[in-house]
């Protein structure tokens, strides 16, 4: 392991260098070294965050954020195209594979000069306490994670690298290996050779190994105590038990009953409900916010005659209204499952504003998470009589905390980016003019009504079906305006209308079915919608960007 440049005779004798070059550890030792200083850190940072009840603030997570900030709308589109719901863990995954690389290369910087590896160290610190205090509700406490981690990452190199540096008796010895030649104490008359002694095996080796040993474990201790420990005063704030235990009033206006037949029957086909579980999630949460509905509150803002505030059992008395809406996100590519039909129990939001008195030149509702994070909507979308609500409920039940736990917006007929606000505890009346939300700064529409969609979901791509009668289904949406006719089409031959399930309202997405008289070989099945206002989708393929996919989805079948 140890490769000299110089034989010792040559090699200049300044003494630091010459102290220096004899006391390295090993590449190994050192870049192992790194790596435990780096986990150290990492875990210690994450016991500072669980003391300050802060996720958000270790610095993982902090520079995870910052990642997903920083991203373009194309390579989010990309990132959720590619990995749909498990886009935060292939981010951190990478995260992590970045900083073990960076750990690495840390642990090797402090072979020669600890100093190099702790300004490493330092670096990482600074970088987490940046990302830190520019997350959207940063205060200045969400610095101490990284700046203790990065003191506990350079307390823990400091040891390792000195626990090892070959011991005053290897130092010649390793010179005498290099050189070949005698020095001062003779030390080349050892009786273990130079190549044995490098690979650090035999018991001729001079580095106290269980020193190494210990510190390492010691180290490595220290990290995943810190971790653990951490995580769990993490989840003392975790609200799943509260959320558990809520009970929510029944809706003053009840849902209007599913008519039969809005399933369709077929295998493979999309549930009409789709469950909480199954439910496609979209966020920029890296750390899920924990919003405990005891102290949750609503601020009513802005232009506004009568500023509100009101807690979370205000809200339960309002007129609770039940619906199902299908939510869609513009990310949502042709032929995507981006989207999800769910059973809303929440307080209408119109009423609220309008108590709350909205003056005029107003067209803006600005709305903003718990976790910072902004959407903007279309004041007129919100009055213009639609259910929109501020949703407590979902499928019978307290929303799960991934999908908004306590309260969230949903806005029938808007794709979810300029709606549908998770975890949401402010709402500010304003203009476009004034204020821009998340989405809208990075390019997105600020109107963003859902586009006509639609899919089919059975036979799948690629299946293999037998010639003869086969079923053809798929979903449509087109929310508030809803879907009117599905056509659907074989190769290049006639369209067809497709039987269409019926649905509760215009709010829903649609099922439709037909049936194929499949003969041999390999066709295209293709389809398009046209919603309640007369329009056809367009055949013509946009990407996501920026208001909503177009273009008819097609699946190729092998028929025999
Ligand atoms: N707080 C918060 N709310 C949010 C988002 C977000 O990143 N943060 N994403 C929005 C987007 S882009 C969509 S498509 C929907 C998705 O809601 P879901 O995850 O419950 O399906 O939430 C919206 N609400
Ligand atoms: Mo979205």
């Amino acid at each position: 392991m140890e490769i000299r440049t110089h034989p010792r005779g040559v090699r200049p004798r300044t003494p630091v260098v010459a102290d220096e070059r004899t006391t390295e550890p090993r590449r190994l030792a050192a870049a192992l070294s790194g790596l435990a200083a780096a986990a150290a850190a990492m875990g210690i940072a994450e016991l500072a965050a669980g003391a300050l009840g802060r996720a958000s603030s270790a610095p993982l997570l902090a520079v995870g954020a910052g990642f997903v900030d920083l991203t373009p709308g194309w390579l989010k589109d990309f990132a959720i195209r590619r990995f749909g719901s498990a886009d935060k863990a292939v981010l951190l995954t990478g995260l992590g594979a970045g900083i073990t690389v960076a750990a690495l290369a840390v642990g090797l910087l402090s072979r020669r000069r600890l100093a190099r590896g702790l300004l490493g160290l330092g670096a990482f610190g600074a970088v987490g306490v940046g990302a830190a205090l520019t997350r959207p509700v940063a205060g200045p406490a969400d610095a101490v994670p990284s700046i203790v981690g990065a003191l506990a990452g350079m307390a823990a190199l400091t040891l390792l690298v000195r626990a090892a540096r070959p011991s005053s008796r290897a130092e010649h010895g390793t010179a005498a290996q290099a050189g070949g030649e005698t020095n001062e104490d003779g030390a080349a008359d050892r009786p273990d050779g130079p190549r044995r002694r490098s690979k650090d095996t035999g018991p001729g080796t001079e580095v106290d190994r269980r020193r190494v040993l210990l510190t390492g474990a010691g180290v490595a201790g220290v990290a995943a105590a810190g971790g653990v420990f951490g995580r769990a005063l993490l989840r003392r704030g975790d609200v799943s038990s509260v959320r558990a235990g809520l009970r929510l009033p029944p809706p003053a206006s009840p849902a209007r009953p599913v008519p039969r037949g809005a399933q369709v029957r077929a295998a493979g086909m999309t549930p009409f409900h789709t469950s909480g579980r199954d439910f496609y999630r979209v966020d920029t949460a890296l750390a899920l916010p924990q919003v405990d509905p005891r102290d949750w509150t609503l601020r009513i803002h802005g232009m506004v005659a009568r500023p509100v505030e009101m807690s979370f059992d205000d809200l339960l008395r309002e007129a609770l209204i039940e619906r199902d809406i299908t939510l869609s996100c513009v990310s949502n590519q042709v032929g995507g499952d981006l989207a999800g039909n769910a059973r809303w129990l929440g307080a209408p939001l119109a009423p609220l504003l309008r108590r709350a008195g909205v003056r005029s030149g107003a067209d803006q509702i600005l709305s903003r998470s718990a976790d910072g994070m902004t959407l903007s909507t279309p004041a007129e979308a919100i009055l213009d009589g639609r259910d929109a609500m501020l949703a407590v409920g979902m499928n019978g039940e307290p929303l799960p905390i991934a999908h908004g736990f306590p309260v969230r917006m949903v806005v029938p007929g808007l794709y979810g980016y300029v709606s549908a606000t998770k975890w949401v505890v402010d709402l500010k009346v304003t203009r476009f003019a004034t204020d821009r939300a998340y989405w809208t700064e990075r390019g997105y529409a600020e109107h963003a009504p859902v586009k006509t969609f639609s899919r089919i979901d059975v036979p799948k791509p690629l299946a293999g079906v037998r010639a003869g009668r086969v079923t053809v289904a798929g979903t449509a949406w087109a929310q508030h305006r809803g879907v009117d006719a599905v056509e659907w089409q074989v190769d290049d031959g006639p369209w067809r209308e497709a039987r269409l399930a019926p649905v509760p309202g215009l709010d829903t997405w649609r099922q439709w079915v037909a049936e194929w008289d499949a003969g041999p070989g390999s066709h295209t099945l293709r389809c398009r919608a046209t919603d309640g206002t007369g329009r056809t989708q367009p055949g013509h393929r946009a990407p996501p960007f920026p208001d909503g996919a177009t273009g008819w989805h097609s699946v190729v079948v092998t028929v025999t």
